[in-house]
């Protein structure tokens, strides 16, 4: 079996440690870079935290490229810290990377010359905002015929949004962006809010992870407290939901998700800014292959017996 080479782009981001993780464990995926976006924090912040989190699974070969410090047309959302913390990665106290960020080339231009030189091959799995991509289709029209796939972790379907009652939260913090990336016509899958509030890790769930031993278990378990206690406060939920480690099992066991093929615009309407409107009128739309299903306990089972394993 070839690994499938992959790009995380990501704003570590509690879940997102996680997702890293269990693609780093994965021998199914070739992790050619993690590139970094605004997003839980200021990309400088979520650049400092792929780092660290590089760093706790001694994976300092992986590379990081930092990329776009705010949406494409609009201001910043202000940092997510209720939900990850003041530094968006629990706060657990973590020291900073002796490393650095690649210092020549930023994350579009990296994404379009790692997938230019190695067409067909490369999957983009953004669990971010869509900022970069958007920006690597600025730079290369054809990065849509380019690459083997784009899997997203964003949006909702038939399901209300996270950070407003329409919008989830990464297509929310560039809703410019997203629309550009769900009409480029590319190969793509849409992991959003109808899956991934179904794949919730509960407290037992990560309790039972502290004997582990691995590096990417403790990040889990030493991370979940702050993101536990938002959703505690919140909604009175004893668990989290694992967003975007779900982009990485969509990866890995495809057959665990249902998808339907259907055209996605993101509205930057009042009220329903962010949204992703996915009612099946064609539009002129390219397709987007929307995962409306899922079976959670084999997913969950997946993302535990990855968290178990070396990276
Ligand atoms: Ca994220």
């Amino acid at each position: 079996m070839t690994p499938r080479p992959v790009i995380i782009d990501t704003d570590p981001g509690i879940d997102d440690a996680m997702a890293i993780a269990v693609a780093l464990a994965s021998p199914e995926l070739d992790v050619l870079a993690l590139t970094t976006v605004h997003g839980n924090h200021e990309v400088d912040v979520t650049t400092a935290n792929a780092l660290r989190i590089l760093d706790l699974l001694e994976r300092a070969d992986v590379p990081v490229v930092a990329g776009a410090g705010g949406p494409i047309g609009r201001p910043s959302t202000p940092p997510a810290t209720f939900v990850h913390g003041d530094d968006a990665l629990g706060d657990v106290g973590y020291p900073p990377s002796t490393r650095s960020a690649v210092r020549d080339v930023d994350a579009a231009t990296f994404i379009v010359d790692t997938v230019r030189a190695r067409p067909g091959e490369v999957t983009l799995v953004p669990i971010g905002p869509l900022t970069n991509l958007a920006l690597a289709l600025e730079i290369e029209p054809r990065l849509a015929q380019l690459v083997d796939r784009v899997v997203v972790m964003g949006g909702a379907a038939r399901v209300p949004g996270n950070i407003t009652p329409t919008a989830e939260a990464n297509i929310w913090s560039d809703p410019e962006a997203a629309e550009v990336v769900f009409g480029a016509g590319w190969p793509i899958t849409m992991i959003g809010l109808d899956v991934t509030h179904q794949v919730t890790a509960t407290t037992a769930w990560i309790d039972a992870l502290t004997g582990a031993g691995t590096p990417a278990a403790r990040i889990v378990v030493e991370t979940a407290p702050v993101y536990l206690r938002f959703h505690r406060d919140t909604d009175g939920l004893e668990g989290i939901h694992c967003h975007d480690a779900a982009a990485v099992a969509w990866m890995l066991r495809p057959d665990l998700f249902t998808t339907e093929a259907l055209p996605v615009v993101v509205s930057t309407g009042d009220g329903t800014d962010g949204a992703t409107v996915v009612d099946g009128a064609p539009r002129g739309r390219p397709l987007v292959d929307v995962a409306v299903g899922v079976d959670a306990d084999a997913v969950l089972a997946l993302l535990d017996e990855r968290l178990r394993r070396a990276v």
